[in-house]
């Protein structure tokens, strides 16, 4: 890849007012190189506190969700509007717990993609295949349908504010990270599509994070990688010292 290395922080459903401030303690105490974007994404109720303790020069805020278009009566929701209102500038949609659990379609997720975009957040799109999925030799084919679905309903320029986290379910939050090579190739692959579907010039400037397992010791290995753009990281970034040294894996 040619863009600038990118590391996000999802701290999920985790934390509570004590631990967030110990969080931002080490995040603060932390340097990170000048080459490397990073966000971090708190859950909604601790982001005002998070911003307002946390180094906005190294970090920038993420929602972990936000509504399909806008606001009203949608209980339990919180929309795209309100994030820019909020100044939160990203947003991660698609990720596969949400997909998983929380019954989000990839049609929906595209829908959600473009109305963010269109208030004017930045996205982290995630896609990924399930184990059952790889095993079966479709892990491609579930990557490409992922990335249609939002294509389909945005345009290439749009594509200027998406980074996209592959991240295999199967190594989600369960220790088994993919190879170095198992991630470059499905990177290359969706580099690839970009290119083909989208633009050569969208396919070369994405960024392409991976997400899934990554931690302090696999991160430098992952990042050697040509289309390995950075990271999406979930429990390590709930480590504050784990979490820097990923945002600096750049190579
Ligand atoms: C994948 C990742 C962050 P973890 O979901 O989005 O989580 O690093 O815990 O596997």
């Amino acid at each position: 890849g040619t863009g600038k290395f990118i590391v996000g922080g999802n701290w999920k459903c985790n934390g509570t007012a004590a631990s967030v401030k110990d969080l931002v303690k080490a995040l603060n105490a932390g340097k990170i190189d000048a080459d490397v974007d990073v966000y971090v994404a708190p859950p909604f109720v601790f982001i005002p506190r998070v911003q307002a303790e946390l180094n906005s020069e190294k970090y920038a805020i993420a929602a972990q969700n936000c509504w399909v278009s806008e606001g009203g009566a949608f209980t339990g929701e919180v929309s795209a509007e309100m994030l820019v209102d909020a100044n939160i500038p990203w947003v991660i949609l698609g990720h596969s717990e949400r997909r998983a659990l929380c019954g989000e379609t990839s049609e929906f997720v595209g829908e959600k993609v473009k109305y963010a975009l269109s208030k004017g957040l930045k996205v982290a799109l995630c896609i990924g295949e399930t184990l059952d999925q790889r095993e079966s030799g479709k892990t491609m084919d579930v990557c490409y349908a992922q990335l249609k679905a939002v294509n389909d309903v945005i345009t290439a320029a749009d594509w200027d504010n998406v980074v996209i986290a592959y991240e295999p379910v199967w190594a989600i939050g369960t220790g088994k990270v993919a190879t170095p090579d198992q991630a470059q190739d499905v990177h290359a692959g969706i580099r690839k599509w970009c290119a083909s579907n989208i633009s050569p010039e969208v396919a070369s400037k994405i960024r392409i994070q991976y997400g899934g397992s990554v931690n302090a010791s696999n991160c430098d290995e992952l990042a050697t990688k040509e289309d390995i753009d950075g990271f999406l990281v979930g429990g390590a970034s709930l480590i504050g010292d784990a979490f820097v040294t990923i945002c600096n894996s750049a190579k």
